[in-house]
């Protein structure tokens, strides 16, 4: 065993059991080291007659997190997980696997190759692999429908979903579950499983998996419902196929199948990309220009002023963290509406069985409410999340200095106002802090968190603790007009009423988006939001588009007035064409001279995702983001860039910045719209 080996994995006996610990911090990730030690120890333990039986356990936080992520991209150093674990596996004497924390990926796929496996009550396990553009690699996909429901394999592997200790127990995939030391439950349970002769359902099968009770008809339903939901993403579909097939097999067949694909998809793009998001999202909540003993500031009691969308998305986003929330809204009747809708959110939840009552009630406990501003008095953070008025938000902040605590930190939803300027008019500058949520705020991962020159280094500290506690990803962000992802949203959609006229229709824009792997097109996005909201903003800038504001002043404002880009009177999932909207794009083509014709999908990518890319190199240039995976983490997470992209940076690396700079320059020499000139980001890049 080699210096490194024998540090990360170490024994020690209880009775006639030997006890393996793994100490691989911070997660205990499987890396060479970890598989190096095991492998030892393992060749080590099975002829020892002296040993009944192994445990395997770790120290630190968690049971092993999976595969060490950051391996991948290296030449595999054997050990490697499958051949370990077929060691594991082969043990003739009793194995348990001791979990606790998340047990993920490789992790429970280690622990699966153990006869039996203990868990700490509070232990969450999964298949994260997806999330990465993966498979299970090490024998998941076989072994977890060998050893439960078939159908309850498939879908955690091709959700990722994380389960409890007790839904595992229930399914059959720990054998025990404690409340007490895992180890010591683990010793007790080896000594009944030796007592008792006790044997564990197979995970190993010689033949044709022949069991009985299996619905393939409707394993192979779930596979297609899967494809349906994929969205081009490629390692869901890949791990229904791979599951199924390999009941089919053999075990080392299925095994090497497995494999096979598992490394396939390893060195495809799309699992780069994602293994570059993984990391990227890490990265972003890192801000190195922070003092290394700046200390976050205690946060017990939040206000959110303004219970409208946004407040409710944001008091249910604290509450979803275990915060206390107090809602504040001096229209007592927005108020009752806002508790009344954060309670109706909370119910269907319960009701489409995403969240237990018990917990939605804690939930909802949690937020109190009052038309006072006195009650904000106690709050040691102040979210402001009002309409995106300036004299609104003045007010707000010029009361709240009134009546806040001392060091009180004040935070602002706004979406386009300078958090300096409110900060300076809050009197408190250096407590000022920006934190943009998007809607639906108890929902969307991203916060982008808006530093200002004056705030002080643990108002951001305290900014990024509150993100991970509620499960947010941060980005930090400084500030300029939409501050990183409106501002590229602008530029994405500068083009979009000019493709109008010049041909393309509603359908065929969000058609080439939704191939690109969107959730959906920029115009059932803005049928979806409302189009009032924009052309109001437009409005307080002087600015027209008259596609838009013919469609506004027409009260045809989306889904919600049942007609704007599409006609929802068929219902609003069934959008059809605007018939007035083809007749006006027509006219305004007409009266603008525009020659109308047939626009293919690589243009309107090109005339919308490249102008948003060279805005991204001017928001890097300028210092508004610290890194150019800042800008990926922001459009992963707040606009539903295609995670098998990587983001728009990445995408368009991948591309070549010479190919969007020459597509740039091209565009704008052929129309001078400042739309398309070329950062000097971007030249300089190509
Ligand atoms: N490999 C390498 N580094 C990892 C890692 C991993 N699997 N998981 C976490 N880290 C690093 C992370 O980058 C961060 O580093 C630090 O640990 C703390 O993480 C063969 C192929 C476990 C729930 O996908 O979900 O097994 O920034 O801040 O919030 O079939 O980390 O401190 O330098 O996230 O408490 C499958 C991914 C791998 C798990 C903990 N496993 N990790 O969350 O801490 S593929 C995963 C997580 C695999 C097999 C397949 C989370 C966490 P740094 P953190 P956390």
């Amino acid at each position: 065993m080699d210096e490194v080996s024998a540090e990360v994995v170490s024994r020690r006996m209880d009775g006639t059991a030997a006890i393996l610990t793994i100490s691989n911090p911070p997660v205990n990730a499987l890396s060479h080291a970890v598989r190096d030690g095991l492998m030892i120890e393992l060749r080590d333990l099975r002829d020892d007659t002296s040993v009944d039986a192994v445990i395997l356990t770790c120290a630190g936080r968690t049971f092993c997190a999976g595969a060490d992520i950051s391996e991948f991209d290296k030449p595999t150093r054997q050990p490697d997980l499958s051949t370990l674990i077929a060691e594991l596996a082969s043990f003739a004497k009793p194995t348990l696997a001791a979990l606790h924390g998340t047990t993920l990926g490789g992790g429970l796929e280690l622990a699966l190759a153990c006869r039996f496996r203990v868990a700490h009550r509070t232990t969450r396990l999964g298949f994260p692999e997806v999330k990465l553009g993966l498979i299970p690699g090490a024998g998941g996909t076989v072994r977890l429908p060998r050893l439960i429901d078939p159908g309850a394999a498939l879908e955690m592997i091709t959700t990722g979903r994380l389960i409890n200790a007790d839904e595992a127990e229930f399914m059959g995939l720990v054998d025990a579950v404690t409340d007490d030391g895992v180890v010591s439950a683990a010793i007790e349970f080896t000594h009944e499983a030796l007592a008792e002769g006790k044997r564990s359902k197979s995970t190993r099968d010689s033949g044709r998996f022949q069991e009985a009770g299996i619905d393939w008809d409707w394993l192979e339903q779930e596979k297609i419902s899967v494809q349906q939901k994929a969205r081009g993403l490629l390692a869901p579909v890949k791990a229904a196929e791979t599951l199924i097939a390999g009941l089919h097999l053999p075990f080392e067949e299925a095994l090497a199948n497995e494999r096979s694909t598992f490394e396939l998809l390893k060195e495809g793009e799309q699992s780069r990309a994602q293994r570059y998001l993984f990391f990227a999202e890490k990265e972003a909540a890192k801000v190195s220009t922070l003092p290394a003993s700046t200390l976050p500031r205690s946060i017990e009691t939040v206000g959110v002023i303004g219970a409208g969308t946004m407040g409710r998305g944001i008091a249910m986003a604290l509450a979803n963290g275990g915060i206390s929330v107090l809602l504040h809204d001096a229209d007592r009747d927005a108020l009752e509406r806002g508790l009344a809708g954060i309670r109706d959110v909370y119910a269907s939840s319960v009701k489409r069985g995403s969240l237990n009552e018990d917990v939605a009630k804690q939930r909802v406990a949690l937020i109190t409410s009052s038309p006072n501003v006195e009650g904000l008095a106690q709050c040691d953070l102040l979210i402001e999340a009002a309409f995106e008025d300036k004299a609104v938000k003045r007010q707000i902040f010029e009361t709240l200095n009134a009546v806040a605590k001392s060091g009180a930190i004040f935070a602002t939803n706004t979406s386009y106002l300078d958090p300096s300027e409110l900060g300076l008019l809050s009197g408190r500058p250096a407590d000022m802090i920006g934190l943009h949520f998007f809607s639906p705020a108890h929902v969307m991962k991203l916060l982008e968190v808006v530093r200002t020159p004056s705030t002080a280094p643990d108002v951001v500290a305290t900014a990024l603790s509150l993100a991970r506690t509620i499960g947010k990803i941060p980005v930090v962000v400084g500030i300029c007009h939409g501050f990183v992802g409106n501002r590229m949203l602008a530029a994405r959609t500068a083009e979009l009423e000019q493709l109008l006229l010049e041909g393309a229709t509603p359908q065929g824009v969000d058609r080439a988006f939704t191939e690109f792997g969107w959730p959906m097109g920029p115009f059932q996005m803005a049928d979806l939001a409302g189009l009032d909201i924009s052309w109001r903003n437009r409005r307080s800038l002087g600015k027209k588009a008259d596609i838009a504001d013919t469609l506004c002043e027409r009260g045809q404002f989306g889904q919600k007035a049942g007609m704007g880009y599409y006609d929802y009177r068929a219902g609003p999932r069934e959008p059809q064409p605007n018939a007035e909207l083809v007749e006006l794009t027509a006219r305004l083509a007409s009266e603008k001279g525009v020659d109308r014709r047939r626009i293919e999908t690589q243009e309107i990518c090109e005339r919308t995702l490249f102008p948003m890319v060279n805005e991204g190199l001017r928001i890097l240039d300028e210092g508004i983001v610290a890194r150019e995976s800042d800008i990926d983490v922001v459009w992963a997470n707040g606009y539903g860039f295609p995670r098998g992209k990587g983001g728009p940076m990445f995408w368009a690396r991948t591309l070549g910045y010479k190919k969007v700079a020459e597509a740039l320059q091209e565009w704008h020499s052929r129309t001078g719209r400042e739309v398309f000139r070329p950062s000097s980001a971007l030249s300089a890049l190509k």
